[in-house]
This record gives C-alpha cells, structure tokens and sequence, in this order.
C-alpha cells in the first residue's frame, strides 16, 4: 500500500529534495571556491594582481549548466504542482468555510462538520470560501495549502491515503485569533465514514444553541465561560445590563430579543465598552430568527 498520506506527497517532497539538494551543492561549492581563492590570491601570495579577460569555454560552461539545472527544477515543481489543479470528476464535494476564527466543513447533504472527515482512497474536492478575510487552508501532511479568498471560488483536492487524524491549520494571518483557527481532517474506513455520514454527521450532543454558535464561529470570540476574548462573553449574558457606546456616545441597555438581533444585523452599531470595533461581520442572513431563538435559549442557560 501507499506510504504517503496523500496522493501529493511525493510530487512535492520530489521537488523539495532537487530543489535544496542542488542549492546545498552550490552553497558549499561556492562558499569552498570563494575560501580558496581568498587565501590562494590574497596579496601575500599573489602581490600583483592578473587582469583576466574572456574566456568563452567557461562562459559557455557557467550559462548552461545553471540554465539544465533551473529547468530540472522547473521539471520537478510543474510536474507536482498540475496535478493539484486538475480534480477528477468523481471526487466527492465537500465546501471549507473559513471565517475568523474557525473551519467549518457542509457536506453534499446541507449538515456542518467542524472537522474534515473523510473515507479513505477516494478523491475529495475542497470548495474554498471565506465569509471574512484571507485565509489558507494548510494540510501540512497532505503537502497542500491552498488561499481562501472572500468573493472568489476557490478549490483544492486529494486522495487521502492511510487513515489517521491529521491537521487543518490557517496558514494566512488573519487577526488576532489567528493560530487558534485549527480543524482536525479524520480519515476514515468507507464503512466507518458511511455510518458516521449516515448516523452522526449533523447530530450533536451540543444545545442546538451551541451548535448553531460553534457552526457560526461564534464561540472562538465570544466565551462561555466568563473570560473575555475578542468580545464579550456569553456567560450571563442574557438580560444583562450593559454599556455600550452607540454613535461615540455611551449609554445603558438590557440584553433582550431587539439588542441580539440588532447586534447580529449591524455587529458595530453598539459596542460594549471596552471592545473594539470593527472585527464582526453581518450575521443578517445567516443567523435566521428560528436559529437566533435556538441560541437565546442556550444564552438562558449560561446564568
Ligand atoms: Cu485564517
């Protein structure tokens, strides 16, 4: 069987070893030549310096030998890279939704994943979208990474190739919670990822108001347990009295039904006092009133 974990393992490690084989033969190559002449030409050995003009063997020599070796490098790099960018027609679709500061990964059904998971030796597509920011969704033992650009279709694909538990890391800065944007890709038997599409994919434990925050990645900057992320936490959040700054110009609410859905439609109109401005996006048309009743019901139970 394959040793690889993906079927890009080795185009890639292909060329990194060409790649860094050959600039480590010209670095030490280089570095031994310029130690040698320093000492074979300094003034002590060679006081009067000899003024060499053309020499058309060795030009001939130091334009060719560098020119076969950039194309192999070349070589090396397309023939890994092509076959990243051409997605057979049976892959599976899954869409990666990358928003500040989480994954989510909707299956062919419609239901949500916040881990990638997979069955094994079958070709998956990613299909890349950012509700925010850029980001890039890096699979480091894949050896792929790909930019997910927010109003542009992105996409990327792979046949996983030995099943385990692999990581999902964002490799494009994307503010302050940046390196905590981590999924996890799951690499299942087709048995064992046919029971869990059929039996688990969708169904959580969670309150269904802490699974629409999870889906939403709400949770990673709005805390359930009383500390203070990017934004205020959710814990006793419900009815609670707040400042807010509304038009530069402070002033007391309640948190009620109006206050969740005004601060989900318009996330900078108030802002807590002592929260920045400016880092969450419109959840107007994704967080719909049925689901917003979902998640006051959670926020109840966070007293
Ligand atoms: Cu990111």
């Amino acid at each position: 069987m394959f040793s690889e974990a993906s079927n890009f393992v080795k185009g890639v490690d292909d060329s990194l070893v060409v790649i860094l084989g050959i600039s480590i033969f010209f670095l030490v190559g280089i570095t031994a030549v310029m130690i040698y002449f320093v000492i074979r030409y300094s003034r002590k050995r060679n006081p009067i310096a000899t003024n060499i003009e053309h020499n058309s063997k060795l030009e001939i020599l130091w334009t060719v030998i560098p020119t076969i070796l950039v194309v192999v490098m070349f070589y090396y790099g397309w023939a890994g890279f092509t076959p990243m960018r051409n997605v057979p027609k049976d892959a599976m679709v899954v869409k990666a939704h990358g928003q500040m500061w989480a994954w989510s990964f909707e299956y062919e059904n419609g239901s949500y994943s916040e881990n990638l998971i997979v069955p094994l030796n079958k070709p998956v597509k990613l299909e890349l979208s950012s509700k925010d920011v850029l980001h890039s969704l890096y699979i480091p033992a894949y050896r792929i990474k790909e930019d997910v650009v927010p109003g542009k279709a992105n996409y990327m694909w792979f046949i996983p190739q030995k099943e385990g538990s692999y990581d999902i890391l964002c490799a494009e800065y994307c503010g302050e919670r940046h390196s905590y944007m981590l999924s996890k890709l799951e690499v299942y038997s087709q048995d064992k990822y046919d029971d869990w599409y059929a039996n688990e994919l969708g169904v959580s434990r969670d309150h269904p108001g802490l699974a629409l925050l999870k889906q939403n990645a709400c949770i990673s900057c709005h805390s359930t347990d009383g500390s203070a992320i990017i934004g205020p936490t959710f814990k006793g959040l419900w009815e609670r009295t707040e400042i807010v700054m509304t038009d530069g110009v402070e002033r007391e609410i309640t948190v009620d039904r109006d206050y969740i859905r005004k601060s989900l439609n318009e996330p900078n109109a108030d802002i807590t006092k002592g929260f920045n401005p400016g880092l969450m996006i419109s959840y107007a048309t994704t967080v719909s009133d049925e689901d917003m009743d979902q998640i006051i019901e959670y926020l109840k139970t966070l007293k």
